[in-house]
């Protein structure tokens, strides 16, 4: 059965952003679940979504956060699926706090932290997380890349003609 991904975010602020990584995800025709939910505003629900999230077919969970961001990792603290952060650039430290707040996760509870700010990343990873076992997701992967590179080699070619 496919894997459906969640994305989560701290606060409807974040959705802006974070839009990225749904249309993202929707090209690749992954399914996807979107919710706002805080570790700090909702965490009652934030533990019980992680706790459940197994059982009701999800196989990434994106979270984006900013400020003190603990979105990602209480909810890799309830669960064994990965995660993924995206850390908000949404204070007046211009997402540095919400980075260092995502990535220095103690050992034995990881967060895969992108960029601040860096939601298609973030969707980009969780295809790649599912490809591992979805030969369909695994074939478009590829053909982005392809075309990544051909535009790439396309404006080379301009430049030096
Ligand atoms: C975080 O605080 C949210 O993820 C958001 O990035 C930031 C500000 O939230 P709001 O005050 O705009 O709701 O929890």
């Amino acid at each position: 059965m496919k894997k459906k991904v969640a994305v989560l975010m701290g606060s409807d602020s974040d959705l802006p952003v974070v839009k990225s990584a749904i249309n993202t995800l929707k090209e690749f025709g992954v399914e996807t679940e979107v919710h706002i939910m805080s570790a700090h505003r909702t965490p009652k629900q934030a533990c019980d979504f992680a706790s459940s999230a197994i059982d009701k077919g999800f196989g990434v969970i994106i979270c984006a956060a900013g400020k003190a961001a603990h979105l990602a990792g209480v909810i890799a603290a309830h669960t064994t699926l990965p995660v993924i952060g995206i850390p908000m650039k949404s204070s007046t430290l211009d997402g540095l706090d919400a980075l260092l707040s995502t990535v220095q996760m103690p050992k034995g509870i990881p967060v895969a932290t992108v960029a601040i700010d860096g939601a298609e990343n973030a969707a980009l990873l969780a295809v790649q997380i599912l490809a591992v076992y979805d030969k369909d997701l695994e074939v478009k992967l590829k053909a982005m890349k392809l075309k990544m590179t051909e535009e790439v080699l396309e404006k080379d070619r301009k430049l030096n003609s």
